[in-house]
């Protein structure tokens, strides 16, 4: 009889600890969110030196000014999962109902301190509702966000944001499009020259040969990689990690707010100080299959 008590006593603790910690899993996603899958295979990332000086014509810039675009060169990226939609707002309260602000474990060191020092508990606008932010605009993509809290919410939502040429693939497919739908132009199918952003996924027709929606324009996107204007150099055929480090994240995919096309072809690559937020920048996450 002790023994069986015993031998029960073992299988209720087995399965407490089994259902804490089936909580964190790696396979649960906290966020619900729609996710799409992208398959292994290469792509073409960046773009070619003529295309640039094309560009640069047509916009009287210098092409230095796109230069970190170039060379265009293969990638081979592993299959992945990424959202189909932008963060949204409705998504982003959940990481605030469920501690994500007073969890250290979600944060990178420096996302920590600099959160503790500024006393943040939510979003720039999340409770006094500006710029289409908080819980009264629940279909809109969370904005006013820095690389810090993208990359909290997305350690608790059991994603991480993406690697640069996973955003760019999950953008452009692999017919080398310019913009998510295509070659060409068209002002119809993004939210951008100086629109205001719109809830996510609200223009079918410029969704991505995958259906990723938003990838042009709305809102500015944060990827986890480094900027670097020179990695394409030298970056790895297989899944580029990004660089080791640097002093700006990459951003991707242009906003509402932007008044130049260029800022909503695939390839265009922008980039801010981590701590950098505005009315025009939010997120996505990628999930490793
Ligand atoms: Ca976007």
């Amino acid at each position: 009889m002790t023994k069986f008590l015993l031998l029960l006593f073992i299988l209720i603790l087995t399965c407490t600890v089994l259902s804490k910690n089936t909580k964190n899993l790696p396979g649960v996603i906290q966020d619900h969110g729609e996710m799409i899958l992208i398959p292994e295979g290469d792509f073409l990332m960046g773009t070619s030196e003529e295309e640039i000086k094309k560009i640069a014509r047509e916009f009287k810039k210098s092409y230095k000014y796109f230069l970190s675009e170039t060379p265009e060169h293969k990638v081979f990226l592993s299959a992945y999962y990424i959202d189909k939609y932008e963060v949204s707002n409705r998504q982003y309260q959940k990481f605030i109902e469920a501690g994500g602000y007073e969890n250290h474990i979600f944060w990178t060191e420096e996302g920590w301190i600099w959160k503790e020092k500024n006393v943040y508990e939510e979003p720039k606008w999340w409770l006094s509702g500006q710029n289409k932010s908080g819980i009264n605009h629940p279909d809109y993509p969370v904005v006013g966000v820095s690389w810090y809290e993208a990359y909290a919410y997305a350690k608790w939502a059991n994603k991480r944001l993406p690697t640069e040429s996973e955003w760019e693939k999950a953008s452009r497919g692999t017919e080398g499009f310019i913009y998510p739908w295509g070659m060409e132009w068209d002002i119809n199918k993004s939210v951008s020259m100086g629109k205001e952003i719109q809830p996510v996924g609200s223009i079918e027709e410029g969704k991505s040969s995958y259906s990723v929606m938003d990838m042009s324009g709305n809102v500015w996107e944060w990827c986890s990689d480094w900027y670097d204007p020179k990695y394409y150099i030298s970056s790895p055929y297989k899944n580029p990690p990004g660089p080791k480090e640097g002093q700006y994240k990459i951003l991707r995919g242009g906003c509402g707010g932007n008044s130049h096309s260029y800022y909503f072809r695939c390839s265009n690559r922008h980039w801010a100080k981590e701590n950098f937020w505005d009315a025009y920048t939010g997120f996505r996450c990628v999930k490793d299959i």
